[in-house]
């Protein structure tokens, strides 16, 4: 009997320690990237809006773009204690340290946004946030399409090693593959940032000239700052060269409304409802689903103007 008991007794503060204290707020560490573009503040918005609506004790950190701040917000939230740790993580890999840290204090992560590599899948409870890999294969279809399969594109593309900047890229390139027309003739990081898509496209038309005809941008800020490169060359963007982009930001769909991108595929950000009501599933010990995926759609020239006025973000 008593060996029985023995284990069940230990359970109870290892249950307790999961487990929110009732009557008293949720407290989640949210560790963000940093603030690189419009979707990005869109998205801690509605983390912080959403937690305040709930009054959840939201424990906000901005990881400046690194990785290692992002690690010490997590590591911080650990010795604090929380119910929960939310994580948009910078890049790929490199999580599993800290990862095993939070499982080892029987706190549970929610990775969002941007999803990881692992040797050990069950150091986070779930993913939850877009599906890049769509989004860069509607992008190629949908030029493929306007082009007629015909056309030499310059890539602008997010932060080296991120899930956004992998998956788009490889999906896109796969997406263009069977139109032997479409070459892409340069690519290179602009961090997902407005001020580096203007810079690399700056670099990119002293080098290519008017050898280029398409820009495929994995973020619309770079994009946006692409546009203010290719002004400054005296061309028209949406008509010498093609520009399509990705997260169909209010300004980006306006872009597309004054006819300066071409199509903007949606990535939407604003999921801390769903982030809350998953956390609180796992919390509960509910099962929720291993990868959950928003629905996203894409706009151009037929659809962006009849969207424009109930974008959210
Ligand atoms: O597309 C970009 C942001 O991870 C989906 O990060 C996100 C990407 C988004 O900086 O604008």
């Amino acid at each position: 009997m008593k060996k029985i008991l023995f284990p069940l007794f230990l359970l109870v503060p290892l249950l307790a320690l999961t487990a929110a204290e009732p009557g008293k707020p949720l407290r989640i560490g949210f560790a963000q990237t940093g603030a690189e573009s419009a979707w990005r503040t869109a998205n801690s918005e509605s983390m912080k809006a959403e937690a305040a609506r709930r009054g959840i004790d939201l424990k906000f950190s901005d990881g400046q773009g690194k990785q290692e701040n992002q690690i010490r917000a997590v590591r911080s939230f650990i010795t604090q204690g929380v119910d929960a740790i939310v994580l948009a993580p910078l890049v790929e890999t490199g999580w599993d340290p800290v990862l095993r840290e939070a499982k080892r204090a029987h706190i549970p992560v929610i990775i969002t946004d941007r999803s990881i590599v692992t040797a050990d899948e069950s150091l986070y409870a779930c993913f939850l946030g877009s599906d890049f890999y769509a989004e860069g294969r509607m992008a190629a279809e949908w030029l493929a399409k306007k082009t007629g399969g015909k056309g030499r594109i310059v890539e602008l593309q997010g932060t080296a090693g991120s899930a956004p900047a992998n998956d788009r890229r490889k999906a896109f390139a796969e997406g263009i593959a069977k139109y032997p027309g479409l070459q892409i003739i340069d690519a290179q990081s602009g961090d997902f940032r407005r001020a580096g898509g203007k810079e690399v496209m700056e670099a990119f038309l002293k080098k290519h000239g008017k050898d280029i005809d398409i820009v495929y941008a994995h973020n619309d800020d770079m994009a946006l700052g692409a546009i203010q490169a290719i002004e400054a060359a005296g061309l028209k963007p949406g008509t010498d060269i093609i520009i399509v982009s990705i997260d169909a930001i209010k300004e980006g769909v306006q872009a597309v409304v004054d006819g300066k991108i071409n199509c903007v595929v949606e990535c939407n950000p604003l999921f801390g409802p769903k982030v809350y009501d998953t956390v609180a599933q796992v919390l509960a010990g509910r099962a929720v689903p291993r990868k959950a995926y928003n629905k996203d759609e894409l706009f151009d020239a037929t659809n962006a103007a009849a969207a424009l006025p109930t974008r959210q973000y």
